[in-house]
Order: C-alpha cells, then sequence, then structure tokens
C-alpha cells in the first residue's frame, strides 16, 4: 500500500512537470517527417558530445553542427556519438531526404547528399530540448525521410521596406529549422531599388535612398549580397533574386530618365499603391539596361534561377508586356539562367523551362500548363504571409484574405487547379510583402506561427498532414519560438500551454 502511495505520488509529481518525449513518434516534428519507428530505447548524449563525418564533402554539414552545439568535437575516426554518412543506399530519399538512426549508444545520419544529412541534423536539432545540449536524453528508433515538393520557399520583399544583412540572415535561420531551400529576394519595386549594380550606379545611389512612408531605404552591395548567398548555400538554400519589371519600376525611373517613353526621370515614390509605373517597351536602351542589371545579376547568382516579376504591369499595353517578356527571356537565357515570373509572363512566349509563379490566376497557371512550364503555387488567398489573420491584426493587408493559421496550414497544392497535371508543380512559396512590415519583430508577427505549416505542406505527404495533430505540435514550438526571441502571434486556434 505504502509502495503504491509513493509509486501515484511519483506519478503526479512526473506529471507536473514538462517531460521530454519517451517515444520517438511524440516528439513536435515539423515538418512531419515520412516514416517513425519507434523503438522504445533511451539514448544518451553527454556533455562533451563527439561527431564524426564519414566523407569531408559533409564539412559544411559538421560545421554547422558545431556551430549550434557548443559542446561538440569532431573526430576522424572511430566511436562516436553522432556519425554523419554519405552511405544511404536509398534511391527513394533522393537528394534531400536522410534516415536518422537512434540506437542505444549512437545517433546515426545517413542520407545520398549532403542536404540530406543537412536535413537529419535538422530534425535531431528539434529533438534536443532548446539548446540544452548537454545531458539529453533521446528516445531511441529510426526515421525516414523525404520531401514531397523540390522547390520550398519563402519570398522576402526587401524593396517596399528595406532589411539589412543581418535581418535576412535571420530570416534564413527561420526557413532553415523548416527545411526550406528556396529565399527569393524581392530586391526592386516602386519603392526602391535594393541590389548594387556596378554599370548602372544610379539604381542604388537615386533609386534606393527611400521607403514606404519615407525611411531610408538601403540597398545590398554585391560583396553584402554575395555574403547572404554563401550563408544560404551554407544551409542549402538557393537565393533566387527577383528585379521586377516592366511595371513596379519607379525606383528605376525616378534613376535613369531614358527608360522613361517622355525621356524625363520620374519622381520617387513611398506610397503603397501597384500597377502604375512601366519601364518604356519602345526605348532600345530599355533593353540595354535590363540586359546589364541580368549580366550583373547573373554573375553573382550561384543558382540557376533569375526572376523578372512581370506582375501587375497596368501600365503597359498587352502587346507591349508579351513583346518585352519576350525579349526578356532571351537576356535571361543569354546568361545562362532559368527564368521566373509571376504568373501573368504566362501570357508570353516563354521557354518550357521557365518556370510560373502563381499568385492571383488560375488562367494564367492553365496557360503555363499548357506550354508545359512548371508551376510554384503562392495562392494570394492561402500562402500570402503579408495578410492578416483576423480582423484584429496589428499590421497586414486583407486584400486576398484574412488568413488564420488553420487555413494557412489546411490546403493541398496538387489540387489548387484542376486543368494543371500534378507532375508539373514544382513546390509552394509563401511570399511576405512589407508595405505594411516595417521592422523585424513586424516581420515575426507575420511570418509566426505561419512559415511552420507552410514548409510543412512543402514537405510532407498530404496522407500524413491535418489540422488537429499539425496543431498540438506547433504548441511543442512555443518554447522555440521563445528561445530564440520571435514575437509569435499567439492565434487562439492553438493551445499554447
Ligand atoms: C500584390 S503579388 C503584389 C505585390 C503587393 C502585394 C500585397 C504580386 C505579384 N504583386 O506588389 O505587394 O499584392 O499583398
Amino acid at each position: 500500500f505504502y509502495v503504491l502511495g509513493i509509486a501515484v505520488l511519483a506519478f503526479l509529481l512526473a506529471g507536473c512537470e514538462p517531460k521530454e518525449p519517451t517515444d520517438l513518434s511524440d516528439h513536435s516534428l515539423i515538418p512531419h517527417p515520412a516514416e517513425i519507428t519507434a523503438t522504445g530505447g533511451r539514448f544518451q548524449l553527454n556533455p562533451s558530445v563527439t561527431v564524426r563525418m564519414a566523407d569531408l564533402s559533409l564539412h559544411r554539414v559538421a560545421d554547422y553542427l558545431i556551430d549550434r552545439m557548443a559542446s561538440l568535437k569532431v573526430v576522424e575516426s572511430g566511436a562516436a556519438d553522432i556519425a554523419l554518412s554519405l552511405d544511404a543506399n536509398d534511391e527513394q530519399l533522393g537528394a534531400e531526404g536522410y534516415q536518422l538512426k537512434i540506437t542505444e549508444s549512437q545517433i546515426l545520419i545517413s542520407a545520398n547528399h549532403p542536404q540530406g544529412v543537412f536535413y537529419g541534423v535538422q530534425t535531431l536539432l528539434q529533438m534536443i530540448p532548446l539548446r540544452q545540449y548537454e545531458s539529453v536524453e533521446l528516445p531511441t528508433g529510426v526515421i525516414r525521410d523525404y520531401p514531397r515538393y523540390a522547390y520550398r520557399g519563402s519570398m522576402l520583399d526587401v524593396s517596399r521596406h528595406f532589411f539589412g544583412v543581418e535581418d535576412v540572415k535571420r530570416y534564413i535561420d527561420f526557413i532553415t529549422t523548416y527545411k526550406m531551400n528556396v529565399l527569393h529576394l524581392h530586391l526592386s519595386d516602386d519603392q526602391g531599388w535594393r541590389i548594387e549594380i556596378k554599370s548602372k550606379p544610379e539604381l542604388t545611389a537615386i533609386g534606393a535612398a527611400t521607403e514606404v512612408g519615407g525611411g531610408d531605404g538601403g540597398f545590398y552591395t554585391q560583396q553584402q549580397y554575395k555574403e547572404i548567398v554563401k550563408y544560404a548555400a551554407n544551409r542549402f538554400i538557393t537565393i533566387i533574386p527577383e528585379i521586377d519589371i516592366p511595371g513596379h519600376t519607379q525606383a528605376a525611373l525616378a534613376s535613369y530618365a531614358a527608360l522613361n517613353c517622355d525621356g524625363k526621370a520620374g519622381d520617387l515614390y513611398t506610397g503603397t499603391k501597384v500597377g502604375f509605373s512601366t519601364l518604356c517597351t519602345d526605348n532600345e536602351a530599355t533593353y540595354e539596361f535590363v540586359d546589364a542589371v541580368i549580366q550583373e545579376l547573373a554573375t553573382i547568382t550561384p543558382g540557376k534561377y533569375i526572376h523578372i516579376g512581370g506582375d501587375e504591369s497596368h501600365a503597359t499595353k498587352k502587346e507591349d508586356y508579351i513583346y518585352f517578356i519576350n525579349r526578356v527571356q532571351k537576356i535571361v537565357s543569354k546568361y545562362g539562367k532559368t527564368l521566373i515570373g509571376w504568373d501573368e509572363v504566362a501570357q508570353a512566349n516563354i521557354e518550357t523551362e521557365s518556370i510560373v509563379q502563381q499568385w492571383n490566376s488560375a488562367g494564367n497557371a492553365t496557360l503555363a500548363a499548357e506550354k508545359g512550364n512548371r508551376i510554384i503555387l503562392s495562392p494570394a488567398t492561402l500562402a500570402y504571409m503579408d495578410m492578416k489573420y483576423d480582423t484584429t491584426s496589428r499590421i497586414g493587408y486583407d486584400w486576398a484574405a484574412l488568413i488564420e493559421v488553420d487555413q494557412a496550414y489546411s490546403w493541398d497544392p496538387d489540387t489548387i487547379n484542376a486543368m494543371v497535371p500534378v507532375e508539373l508543380i514544382f513546390g509552394i512559396e509563401a511570399p511576405l510583402w512589407t508595405e505594411t512590415v516595417e521592422n523585424m519583430e513586424d516581420i515575426e508577427y507575420l511570418v509566426f506561427p505561419r512559415l511552420p505549416g507552410y514548409a510543412e505542406i512543402g514537405w510532407s505527404a498530404q496522407s500524413i498532414r491535418n489540422w488537429e495533430t499539425y496543431r498540438i505540435r506547433l504548441a511543442g514550438h512555443a518554447p522555440r519560438f521563445e528561445s530564440e526571441g520571435i514575437d509569435y502571434y499567439r492565434s487562439p486556434l492553438v493551445d499554447w500551454g
């Protein structure tokens, strides 16, 4: 009776304090892995963790892990607590999948490619409680995991409000945790030109000087841009630079008179209207300009994509728009890059390899599919992180929809367009437009907690996704948001505890 009493007491006490899961499948992993097999044992991670990499090409991944786990030591050979290897021998894992095996004596992460090992590391880091890398106990078992879509991205608009290199790196850290592999930077718009182009110095001398609301603006030097590209590459993230043309170009029109049909430089713009500006599609100077910009951008961008915008060119006649995009397509190809454009570009004669980003028009996506173009899904009504959560949101827009955390999560990219074959769906991207977003706190408020959901849509099979279980896992990430100092929106739909 006495023993039973103590057992009951112990049970009650244990119930009072938060406990790490004892079963591998109980972890709040986001995105949810493809397969989890729990084996019921325990692995003790000791204070001086050792890691062994079986292949030199894994040094980037090992460096990242060392950086994250301060107490880590790399050993060349022999036994180690964490072993990273490229001998998965499992074709289904592809280039990005991995296997994470936790036994009672070791953690083994194996993949076909370093990127897969990196994602295995992300999963492991989500299992270790909050930066307490000392004396951690982990449940044993095996996770086999790989993504649903090849393209899993987010976009940051650095034109409407400018965000410096440190902010962009923090944004990269956000998407890294959730296994996204693309950061699309919206580098030009009416309110500001944000990338140094050495042969067109006025773009930044004049066009970068302001932003929405009249603040100081700013731009990245090519050196800073390269630093961002490198930081992203170390996390297996491709930077996709966007120069938005022929509309959304007031900053460029204010910088170079020759881009205007009347030959006069326009004024800088700090408002929030869209669709009023256009490069003059009849001027040869326009094509010389686009060529110079894309040439430099292609040189500093190792990724294969250049995004040319192409949206909302309401001030360009349709025939001029098509003529313009057709010429720009040739310029992008000439510099060895693949074109991406917002869905309107599907109206032009773009190449089959080009990629169309659906934000607004299913009709344009259908046109694209007929030409065989792959499609990135960013439907404004579901994926725009600049939309308010509800009517009380302190910032954000509502022109497309109010997007609560459950709506942001509960859609299937494959069924958005009945006319688009699923093989053409390249993936998804969640954009953050920044007309109402002025600083990092604002970014965090709109991005968290929707971003992890978009990452899961991109990574996890539809059959294993479900809001009711997701909302519990999402709540499990709140202590992580807090420890990273992320100012997230405490949606009433999630029981944050
Ligand atoms: C539409 S989406 C735009 C952007 C705005 C956004 C605001 C798209 C391709 N164009 O220029 O920033 O709405 O929600």
